[in-house]
């Protein structure tokens, strides 16, 4: 690609396979959830998600010029549910539309929800580092969170209070308060979807055991308005908004769930 991949129409989602063919492939990410299609799976059910998040001192928050991510360094970790092995948190970021009524990547029921969280673990008993895992088809496991605009949240006010201080592509900085990722989470994590996709950007390896909660979080208006304000380029730019790639197809795959 002549230009950096990006979500404007000369280097969106439909242009990406040029540079990357795999964004063809049959395990690619997000798809439409279908709740109806979804097969119920009582493993999942019986073994649930063990999620032990660790607070973070000095968590530090970038604008990596196509999100704003937060990158964790202590040992959170994940296990169970359709995961074998233990997965280590590495990050979280997000997605969001210009406007409300876009801006999830996932849809469910062909419902866009404004915003999508995701939590990206790395499969830490077979892999030493996120590099090593990120093109390995059990390498990676991420969390999916619907956002929806309504009331504050009071866990993800640290980071939209940062959001000013990183508007441009590249710019970072580091939380004052000790914070802590589990805050971010639907208080129900029992209900969830999952099925073998892959990134949602380039390079869109099919690595990624995808886990979408049901339940999803509020943020309030101002809350995404700070997102919004981020901006693409070290200078100047432009807003950083419709950072989401829409659905591909679910092919041969399943979608289970973990809830009848
Ligand atoms: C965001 O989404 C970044 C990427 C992330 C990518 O653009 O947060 O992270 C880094 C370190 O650049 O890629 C490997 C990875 O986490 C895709 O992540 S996603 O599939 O969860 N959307
Ligand atoms: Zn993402």
């Amino acid at each position: 690609m002549s230009v950096q991949w990006g979500y404007a129409n000369s280097n969106g989602p439909h242009t990406w396979v040029k540079s990357f063919p795999v964004a063809a492939g049959i395990r690619q990410s997000p798809v439409n959830i279908s709740a109806k299609t979804s097969i119920y799976d009582d493993d999942l059910a019986a073994n649930p998600i063990k999620i032990v998040y660790l607070p973070e001192k000095n968590m530090a928050v970038v604008n990596n010029g196509h999100s704003i991510q937060a990158n964790a360094t202590e040992e959170s970790v994940i296990s169970g549910g359709p995961l074998s092995g233990t997965y280590r948190l590495q990050q979280f970021h997000l997605h969001w539309g210009a406007t409300d009524d876009v801006g999830s990547e996932h849809t469910i029921n062909g419902t866009c929800y404004s915003a999508e969280l995701h939590l990206v673990h790395f499969n830490c008993g077979k892999y030493k580092t996120i590099a090593e895992a990120v093109d390995k088809p059990d390498g990676l496991a991420v969390f999916g969170v619907m956002v929806e605009i309504g009331k504050e949240h009071a866990g993800f006010k640290s980071i939209t209070d940062v959001a000013s201080k990183v508007s441009h592509k590249g710019q970072s900085t580091k939380l004052s308060k000790t914070f802590d990722p589990s805050c971010l989470l639907p208080a129900d994590t029992s209900s969830y979807w999952t099925y073998p996709g892959s990134l949602t950007t380039p390079p869109l390896y099919e690595s990624v055991t995808w886990i979408v909660f049901s339940k999803a979080i509020s943020i309030s208006r101002e809350q995404i308005e700070a997102l919004r304000s981020l901006k693409n380029e070290e200078q100047g730019g432009k807003h950083i908004v419709n950072n989401y790639r829409p659905p591909l197809p679910l092919g041969d795959r399943n979608i289970r769930c973990s809830c009848a």
